[in-house]
C-alpha cells in the first residue's frame, strides 16, 4: 500500500480491530455536512423510486447508485476506505456491491446474517479474508433509529447464525451508534442484523462491499463502469475494469 505514515498507523489500528473484534466504527470520516448532502440527493431517489412494496416493508433499498450520482462514487473510493480494504483483503481489491439501505419508522429486523458471498460457501468457511462490509451512516445512528446490531467476534466462527438463534437478540450482541459521517467496517463473515426504526424518522446507510477480485461480486459492476464518464483508475479497479476475465484457451 502506498500511504503516508499517519495513514498507515490508522488503517493498521482499524484492521487489527477489526481482526480481534470482527468490526471496528471510524468516526467521522466525513463531516456531517457532506453527509447531509449525500442524504439529501438519497432522499431525492428514494421518492422516485419508492414502490408499493417498499412503503408496506418500510424498508427501501436504492441500488446502481455509483451511475446515480459523483457523490456516491466519490465515498466508494475514498481514499481511507479504500487504504483499509487494500491492507485486509490486498491491493487489486475490487467492489462487490455498493447500494443504500433505508429503513421508515415502524421497520421492524432482518434476521441475523453474514454477507455475501458467505451464504453461498461450503463449511468451515475459509480463514483467508474474502470480503469486508462497509456501512457508511448517512443519518446519526442511535438504539432508537435501528443502529445496525453485530456480534463481536463471530466472524471467526466459520459458519452461520444457527436458526435458533436468528431471530432473537443476542445478549452479547453490540449496536452501531455514531453521528453522520462516521462508517463501520466488519469482515464480511460477522453476524449482524437490522434492528428495528422506532423513531420517527427514516435512518439511511450506504452498503459497500469489497472483495478479492478473484471472487464472483454481488452486483454487476462492471456494467455500471459503463455508464460513468472519465472514471479514475481506483474507481476502474474498484468496478472491475482490471480483475481477470475468463476466456476460452486457444488450442496453440
Ligand atoms: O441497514 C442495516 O442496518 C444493515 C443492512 C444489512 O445488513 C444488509 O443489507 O445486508
Ligand atoms: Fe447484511
Amino acid at each position: 500500500m502506498d500511504a503516508s505514515p499517519d495513514l498507515q498507523r490508522e488503517v493498521d489500528r482499524i484492521v487489527a480491530e477489526m481482526e480481534e473484534r470482527s468490526y471496528c466504527i471510524i468516526p467521522s470520516v466525513i463531516s456531517p455536512e457532506k453527509a447531509d448532502e449525500a442524504r439529501t440527493i438519497l432522499e431525492r431517489l428514494l421518492e422516485a423510486e419508492a414502490t408499493e412494496v417498499s412503503r408496506a416493508a418500510k424498508t427501501q433499498r436504492v441500488g446502481g447508485i455509483a451511475v446515480k450520482h459523483p457523490i456516491f462514487i466519490e465515498l466508494m473510493a475514498h481514499p481511507l476506505i479504500v487504504a483499509i480494504w487494500k491492507q485486509y483483503l490486498d491491493n487489486d481489491v475490487i467492489c462487490s456491491t455498493w447500494t443504500a439501505n433505508t429503513s421508515y419508522p415502524g421497520f421492524g429486523t432482518y434476521k441475523w446474517h453474514p454477507d455475501f458471498p458467505y451464504q453461498w460457501l461450503n463449511y468451515p468457511w475459509p480463514e483467508s479474508r474474502i470480503s469486508g462490509q462497509t456501512i457508511w451512516l448517512l443519518d446519526d445512528f442511535s438504539e432508537e433509529n435501528g443502529g445496525t446490531g453485530i456480534l463481536p467476534g463471530s466472524h471467526r466462527t466459520g459458519h452461520r447464525p444457527p436458526a435458533d438463534m436468528i431471530d432473537k437478540w443476542h445478549p452479547d450482541g453490540e449496536i452501531l451508534t455514531g453521528v453522520r459521517g462516521s462508517v463501520m467496517v466488519y469482515h464480511g463473515a460477522t453476524w449482524h442484523t437490522a434492528r428495528p426504526n422506532n423513531s420517527d424518522k427514516p435512518r439511511s446507510a450506504l452498503l459497500g462491499m469489497y472483495t478479492r477480485p478473484c471472487y464472483i461480486t454481488q452486483e454487476d459492476m462492471l456494467a455500471q463502469l459503463r455508464f460513468i464518464a472519465n472514471p479514475s483508475d481506483i474507481v476502474r479497479q474498484l468496478m472491475g475494469a482490471k480483475r481477470f476475465q475468463p476466456g476460452i484457451v486457444s488450442n496453440r
